[in-house]
């Protein structure tokens, strides 16, 4: 098995934050994004998105999409350490709060730097309004987290998750976007550093 990734990218950031949390190590493959290496054939050959993270297994199947990987590895090394939820309900609730923090942060937060720097304009058209729009987006959302960590010790409850690790890289990739925490969030700090402290945070912080 190997992953095709690109070390500080977010959504393979989220990837190896994942099989770290799961104590999982995987042979990693450098993938040359900004140079186009996901857009030739043989890339495209093996993820269907054209983008990194794709893991491909020994027999050459791969699999593309962050979540969807995580969810593969999720279930063929099954763990005690149940990052999508254990239970109908905590299930639910994880998988509420990482498509709320998806659609709300994470890919408003991706179509903001997209589009407002045009890092990809060779590969797509970048609209800056949208960008900006998107960037007011995430700013208008982070309260909405720091809301919701107010009352819950994790994003999606009493239990670290997936949901905790897409948060993670939302408030990571805010310095792209010429964003910061601040105090005007203290929930949303106070979990950020409590999430830091975690050792599987810690030892992937190493590798990116
Ligand atoms: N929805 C996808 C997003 C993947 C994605 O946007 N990957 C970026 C790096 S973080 C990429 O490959 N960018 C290169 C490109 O768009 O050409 C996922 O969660 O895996």
């Amino acid at each position: 098995m190997k992953l095709y990734e690109k070390a500080p990218a977010p959504s393979a950031r989220r990837v190896s934050l994942f099989i770290a949390e799961k104590g999982i190590v995987i042979p990693r493959i450098d993938v040359d994004i900004r140079g186009g290496e996901n857009t030739t054939d043989a890339f495209k050959a093996k993820s269907p998105n054209g983008k990194i993270p794709c893991l491909e297994l020994d027999d050459g199947t791969t699999i593309c999409e962050s979540v969807a990987i995580c969810r593969y590895i999720d279930a063929a090394f099954p763990t005690n350490h149940h990052l999508f939820g254990e239970g109908a309900l905590a299930i639910g609730q994880v998988e509420m709060w990482n498509r709320i923090v998806e659609f709300q942060g994470l890919y408003a937060g991706f179509q903001a730097f997209r589009n407002i720097t045009g890092v990809y304009k060779d590969r797509e058209r970048c609209v800056e309004a949208w960008g900006n729009e998107s960037k007011q987006r995430v700013e208008e959302f982070l309260p909405e987290l720091d809301k919701r960590l107010a009352t819950s010790p994790y994003v999606a409850g009493d239990k670290f998750s997936i949901a905790d690790i897409s948060t993670y890289i939302l408030c990571d990739f805010l310095k792209n976007l010429d964003l910061q925490l601040d105090e005007s969030l203290p929930a949303l700090l106070a979990w950020q550093r409590k999430i830091n402290e975690r050792p599987a945070f810690i030892e992937a912080s190493k590798q990116s």
